[in-house]
């Protein structure tokens, strides 16, 4: 073989999801030969999942949009970026003349998260915008767990991860690592993880209301109500504080608020939840008592115990729990890490009790860290009044497939006067704008993981280079965010990622290391800063360093879920079931879905429903059926699976892509339905803002 046919092979992270995953791409003459997991990344060790041999994929999709795009009344109108960026410059400058600062708008979605130029170009972005209506998927999300890490902690981002390598025990409640890979956990390999404890004698109990793939790996399984799992963790602590089984270990001179914690929980009982939450007292008991005994242990709750209507409770009694049986800041329980780009350093330290949040203009709900719920973004949008948005940016986003009540905010972003999309695709959401601006993607980027290092189960730190350049007219992401932060008045400089990320590596916790880029540069498959180690002392925010035990915020919001223990029965009358999402194995969320791969992999999109509720309503496997909620209705095949909770249903997110105008030709192809055209808008954590689709009520009405 000449030197210009032997594949060349580039090493770097896979930035789909939060696992972070070390990959081998071989390549010859611009195209991709193979991507292999790279056995030497010291984070994933060998690691990797479907999803990134589809990475290839996007790079040669012949349906990304190459050059920015205007619409026009014949369609879409490719320009040059020196025309975009003068008429967003000019539009943009106009309505925030005339209206107002806030009446130009921002939403972010959850790619940006995983991109090192948009991460560290977004605040700049922003600051230039001036305005305070901002949105992100956070609040789809996430949030609960800012919201209490910055209650207890001082700090949004101090969100201790399971060190799950070391535990005895891990109690999992409504999370599905075996498909989602881990999340605000980024734990590559998640499947041979919860076998492994197992496998050194430890238990791995899930709280799902359907008997998922992780729970198929477990030593245990409950099957919990939809929206019970406060109860739930309240009942826990309950047991171990009855027991006098209270420990706060390591961390017991810093902890304040534990007789308020045992006050607000004190008729909590297993006995007074149980018949609530679908799991008996003695059970519940059990459970417990298991989790104190254990040597370590550690609650990790995620997705479905944080959208839905208590995830801010949820993700508290998730932390206290953890504090209370001591298994805090140990090993086996929850950690810190300690990234080598440290957000969490740069946060100043501040009294969490005294942060009175903003609150949204037309439902007054709170805002978060700069932002506000993406559940009132249509609201900001429909309502009349000052310092309503008539103009919005979407930053890799797509929330007409992703925030609740998509169809309503769907109507809503074609009542714009201006739209901007930043992205990769024509989609639900991009083709509403005025102008879309097309950004790389992929194996086209330089990659470090500013945020998902913050929250990983081992430090590490590596950087990944480009591998291929864009193959039309596209720009990085946070080159187009310089663009626009030009049009918009800015002034001019030449910063790039690198510069910033190479100043904060020099300025990290490893500086004594040498650790810079160039130091990452010379190590192409990452470099091993070792296991996660108690450092809760150095690392809390508030300003005493002390942990909050029992926030006001949070012990003030139980009245509602004690009001919770006797449930609605008109709602239940008018919608018998609970609607709960899932995440597909070949999927992230709402945009891979044009890589012919990955579609072959997902089949077609059911609900789910137990068999014994589907011989009650007569509706056979695959047969269609109509699910009515309060805010829209889906028609779409059953599928009959006793792994399900009767009256419980459930639908995978993401999908719905047969709405007009969209350039995904394959995702078209095989549309989907989208969950979000049964969520509700009006459905949220009222403590947190956080979107609650879980538990959503709905009907089915078979064909
Ligand atoms: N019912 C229900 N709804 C949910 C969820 C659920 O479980 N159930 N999950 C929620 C969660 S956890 C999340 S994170 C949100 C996600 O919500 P969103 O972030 O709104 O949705 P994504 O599908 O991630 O959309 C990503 C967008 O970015 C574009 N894109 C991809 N890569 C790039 C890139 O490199 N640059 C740019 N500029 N654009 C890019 C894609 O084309 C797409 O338009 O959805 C939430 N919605
Ligand atoms: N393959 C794949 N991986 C992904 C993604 C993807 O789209 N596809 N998306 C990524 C993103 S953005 C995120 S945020 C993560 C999310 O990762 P996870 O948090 O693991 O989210 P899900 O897989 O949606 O799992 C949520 C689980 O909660 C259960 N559940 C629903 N309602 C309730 C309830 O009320 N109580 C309890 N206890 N459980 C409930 C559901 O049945 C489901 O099993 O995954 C990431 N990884
Ligand atoms: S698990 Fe996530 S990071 Fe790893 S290969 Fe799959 S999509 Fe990429
Ligand atoms: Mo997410």
């Amino acid at each position: 073989m000449t030197a210009a046919q032997t594949p060349q092979k580039h090493y770097r992270s896979c930035n789909i999801c939060e696992a972070m995953c070390g990959l081998e791409v071989s390549h010859r003459d611009g195209a991709v030969v193979s991507i292999r997991p790279d056995r030497q990344d010291p984070f994933s060790r060998g690691h990797i999942c479907p999803k990134a041999v589809a990475l290839q994929d996007f790079h040669i999709d012949e349906d990304r949009v190459r050059t920015p795009l205007r619409r026009t009344a014949d369609g879409w109108q490719p320009i040059g970026w020196e025309q975009a960026f003068t008429e967003i410059g000019q539009r943009v400058r106009a309505i925030q003349q005339q209206h107002g600062a806030d009446s130009v708008g921002v939403y972010l979605g959850n790619p940006n998260a995983h991109n090192l130029g948009s991460a560290l170009f977004l605040p700049r972005f922003q600051k230039t915008l001036g305005s305070r209506n901002r949105y992100s998927s956070a609040s789809a999300d996430q949030l609960p767990h800012h919201v209490a890490a910055s209650q207890m902690f001082g700090a949004g981002l101090a969100i201790a991860v399971p060190d799950i390598d070391r535990t005895d025990f891990l109690l999992i409640i409504g999370a599905n690592p075996a498909v989602s890979n881990g999340s605000l956990m980024s734990a590559p390999g998640m499947p041979a993880r919860l076998k492994a404890i197992i496998g050194r004698g430890g238990r791995v109990v899930v709280i799902d209301p359907r008997r998922t793939e992780t729970a198929k790996l477990a030593s245990e399984h409950f099957a919990i109500r939809p929206e019970a799992d406060a109860l739930l963790l309240c009942a826990l602590i309950r047991t171990i504080i009855d027991d006098g089984r209270v420990d706060l270990g390591d961390v017991a001179d810093m902890v304040d608020g534990y007789a308020t914690l045992d006050a607000a929980t004190a008729d909590f009982t297993p006995e007074r939840v149980a018949g609530a939450v679908g799991i008996s007292a003695a059970d519940i008991r059990r459970l417990a008592r298991a989790f104190a005994a254990a040597p370590s242990a550690v609650c990790y709750s995620r997705m479905g115990a944080s959208t839905q209507s208590f995830g801010g409770l949820c993700q508290w009694l998730t932390v206290a729990l953890n504090v209370i049986s001591g298994n805090f800041d140990r090993a086996g329980g929850a950690m810190f890490p300690l990234p080598a780009l440290d957000l969490l350093a740069r946060v100043p330290r501040s009294d969490p009790a005294l942060r009175k949040p903003p609150r949204s203009r037309v439902r007054g709900l709170p805002g978060y860290s700069g932002e506000f719920p993406v559940a009132t973004l249509a609201d900001e949008i429909l309502t009349e009044g000052d310092g309503r948005i008539r103009a919005l940016f979407t930053i890799a986003g797509n929330p007409v497939l992703s925030a609740p009540g998509g169809d309503r905010l769907d109507g809503a972003l074609a009542r714009l006067d201006f739209m901007v999309a930043v992205d990769i695709y024509l989609n639900e959401t991009t083709r509403h704008a005025d102008i879309v601006l097309p950004a790389t993607t992929g194996l086209e980027i330089a990659q470090y993981d500013v945020y998902f290092n913050s929250f990983a189960v081992r430090n590490t730190a590596k950087y990944s280079p480009p591998l291929f350049a864009a193959r039309g007219a596209q720009r990085h992401d946070w080159q187009i965010l310089k663009g626009l932060m030009a049009c918009l008045g800015a002034a001019e400089d030449s910063t790039t990622p690198e510069d910033l990320l190479d100043a904060a590596l020099r300025a990290g916790p490893y500086k004594d290391l040498g650790l810079s880029l160039d130091a990452l540069l010379a190590h192409p498959h990452g470099i091993d800063l070792g296991p996660l180690r108690p450092c809760a002392r150095a690392r809390l925010r508030t300003p005493d360093g002390r942990i909050r035990l029992a926030p006001a915020l949070f012990v003030d919001d139980l009245p509602r879920l004690r009001a919770a223990l006797d449930a609605d029965s008109a709602t239940r009358r008018d919608y018998p079931f609970r609607l709960i999402g899932r995440r597909l194995i070949w999927n992230h969320n709402t945009w891979t879905h044009n890589a012919r791969r990955l579609l072959k992999g997902a089949g077609p999109i059911t609900v789910q429903l137990h068999p014994d509720d589907a011989r009650r309503l007569g509706i056979a496997d695959g047969q269609l059926v109509t699910v009515r909620a309060r805010s829209g209705r889906l028609r779409l095949p059953a599928e009959l699976d006793g792994d399900i909770a009767p009256g419980v249903v459930s639908i995978a997110q993401g999908w719905g892509h047969d709405r007009p105008g969209i350039g995904m030709r394959h995702a078209a192809a095989q549309p989907g339905a989208s969950i979000n055209s049964l969520t509700d808008d009006a459905r949220i954590d009222p403590l947190t803002g956080n979107a609650a689709f879980n538990g959503t009520p709905v009907a089915l009405d078979p064909d």
